[in-house]
């Protein structure tokens, strides 16, 4: 590798994904440098401390599957781990690998050029005191869900209690979690009801004097089915490794959930019904991931598992109408993110709990002593927008990436996403995706399936410093037949019918009211068949020199 380079590589971001693509080309031989914008590692596990925080995923399914060592070491205390825990464990991870020293911290990149003709990145950062760093190739390991999104609602600066949005919420200096806040007297707002809405509203409501949650669009939520993880459970995750994994590489998104290979309506009602209460009630995400093989893609089969929902939150809610408001009208079961909850339907039967429909009477503005709805101003002392991410794309279209001739990555993207493998864009050379749009990671467990991509770029990048190449870069035509493979995938599914963050949705971001083809829905397997016919064919679809 040239010698007038500062490094071989930077790898952008320090969470799970960044952290084990720096290890990789560290091992490799390659001179890498870490870039990280805030001040330590753990990526959205380091941010998003609100109360309640936890994985979606079974604990033993999340987290590196590669290290054995820490697989055999770590004990899980919850079947489905706290926000504390996680970062704990990505601490340990990061010390087992010993990677702080390759990182730099409070190093936001603000800017990447890429000099066409001598084939190398420089990155500038937000920090002034920091020089430009010049590498040869660039790992963006951004995050999927790293760039917060407020509301765009007028004088959210003039409100004069306290407001946190979920993924910058204040930190506990010394330990993993959050900040010590006291609650009890407190007239406490959310706004949202996504996956991080429903986490924080069920515990604010057992601390918060009174809570209010302004709704706007009612999500399908299912029971977690959390609890401690027992030492005999652990016992037997730890000889079972290999099982888990094998499981995980064989499903769709990275689970050991797999869907049931019959049609609902093949079977006999009484089955079909006794099975979906079975799956109700199962961990995590077993009804999303876990039930008929049609229920994702097959309209009335979907109709048939949202009524059973529907039916659910209206025995769980004692009030009808809040019942029926807590029931999504616009879309069916699994369209979006399903987000999973503890008792988070007995929440709106608390005395201490009361719900706005912004449909009825929606937001104008925030003032200085609450929120303020087209009827009412309501009086609060905190609050918490759990209103989620300028998502897939945003934390790369918050730099100002310049490929080659110049073009900024934004504007490549501005009529839609072109990549190929999800993995780098034409025009674009040396810059790589990590869990960026179009990737296989996108519609998975993501330690699962970003591991994939990290081992399956580090093959390459062995590859390339075998051949001294200097440079790579997706044909147009690849990448073009790529993102048509991932319309294609997504056409199958009901999901990308529904407007959402999955299909690029964001009512806050002016020009964000197209839908896009963001994730990779193929799946796990499929997805790493499409990895290994590439390098079988020598890296079909890439220019390298
Ligand atoms: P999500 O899933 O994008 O949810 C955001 C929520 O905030 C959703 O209910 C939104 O309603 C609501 N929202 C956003 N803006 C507003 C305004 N202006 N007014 C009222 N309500 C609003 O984000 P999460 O953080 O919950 O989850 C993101 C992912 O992170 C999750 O899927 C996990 O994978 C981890 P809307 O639906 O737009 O009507």
């Amino acid at each position: 590798m040239t010698k007038e380079l500062d490094f071989d590589a930077v790898v952008i971001g320090a969470g799970l994904t960044g952290l084990y693509q720096t290890y990789r080309l560290r091992e490799m031989g390659y001179s890498v440098l870490g870039v990280e914008g805030s001040d330590d590692i753990g990526g959205v596990w380091h941010h998003n401390r609100y109360p309640g925080a936890r994985v979606d995923s079974e604990s033993e399914v999340y987290g590196y599957f590669w290290n054995e060592e820490l697989m055999q070491e770590w004990n899980w205390s919850e079947r489905f781990a706290a926000q504390p825990e996680v970062l704990e464990y990505i601490h340990r991870a990061a010390d087992i690998m010993d990677i702080h020293k390759d990182y730099i911290f409070n190093a936001r990149v603000k800017k990447a050029v890429f000099d066409d003709e001598n084939n190398y990145w420089t990155l500038e950062f937000e920090q002034q005191y920091r020089a430009p760093v010049t590498a040869r190739f660039v790992f963006s390991a951004l995050g999927p869900l790293s760039a917060p999104q407020m509301p765009n609602v007028p004088g959210i600066n003039t409100f004069k209690g306290e407001s946190f949005h979920t993924a910058n919420w204040p930190r506990d200096p010394n330990g993993f979690g959050p900040a010590a806040l006291d609650f009890s007297d407190k007239r406490v707002a959310v706004i949202g009801v996504g996956s991080t809405g429903v986490q924080v509203i069920q515990e604010m409501a057992k601390v918060a004097k009174n809570l209010t949650v302004f709704l706007r669009s009612p999500n399908w939520c299912t029971p977690l089915g959390n609890g401690p993880m027992t030492q005999e459970r652990m016992d037997y995750i730890k000889s079972n490794y290999h099982e888990f994994i094998a499981k995980c590489d064989a499903s769709i998104a990275g689970y050991t959930h797999e869907f049931i290979p019959k049609n609902l309506f093949d079977v006999p009602k009484e089955e079909r019904d006794a099975k979906l209460e079975e799956l109700y009630k199962g961990p995590g995400f077993s009804l999303w991931l876990g039930a008929y093989q049609d229920v994702l893609s097959d309209p009335v089969a979907n109709k048939y598992v949202s009524e059973f929902v529907a039916q659910k939150i209206r025995e769980r809610v004692e009030d009808p109408r809040t019942a029926e408001l807590l029931i999504p009208k616009d879309h069916g079961f699994g369209m979006k993110r399903v987000p999973l909850e503890t008792d988070y339907y007995e929440v709106y039967n608390q005395d201490n709990v009361s719900l706005v429909d912004l449909n009825t009477t929606p937001i104008t503005r925030i003032t200085p002593d609450g929120i303020q709805t087209t009827d009412t101003l309501h009086e609060f002392d905190v609050i918490i927008y759990a209103t989620g991410f300028d998502a897939v794309k945003g934390s790369w279209n918050r730099i100002d990436i310049r490929g080659t001739d110049g073009v900024a990555l934004k504007d490549a993207w501005a009529d839609g996403v072109t990549t190929y493998m999800g993995m780098q864009c034409p025009g674009f050379p040396n810059f790589f995706l990590l869990v960026g749009p179009q990737s296989g990671a996108t519609f998975c467990n993501i330690p699962r399936c970003s591991a994939l991509a990290v081992d399956w770029l580090s093959e390459m990048m062995a590859h390339a410093k075998e051949t001294d190449i200097q440079r790579i870069e997706p044909e147009p035509d690849a990448a073009e037949s790529y993102t048509l493979y991932c319309t294609k995938l997504m056409g199958k599914l009901l999901l990308g019918q529904t407007n959402s963050w999955f299909t690029g949705i964001n009512k806050n971001i002016e020009g964000r009211d197209k839908r896009e083809v963001l994730l990779f829905v193929g799946g796990n397997p499929r997805f790493r068949e499409y990895c290994e016919d590439v390098t079988r064919n020598d890296y079909k679809g890439y220019v390298m020199s």
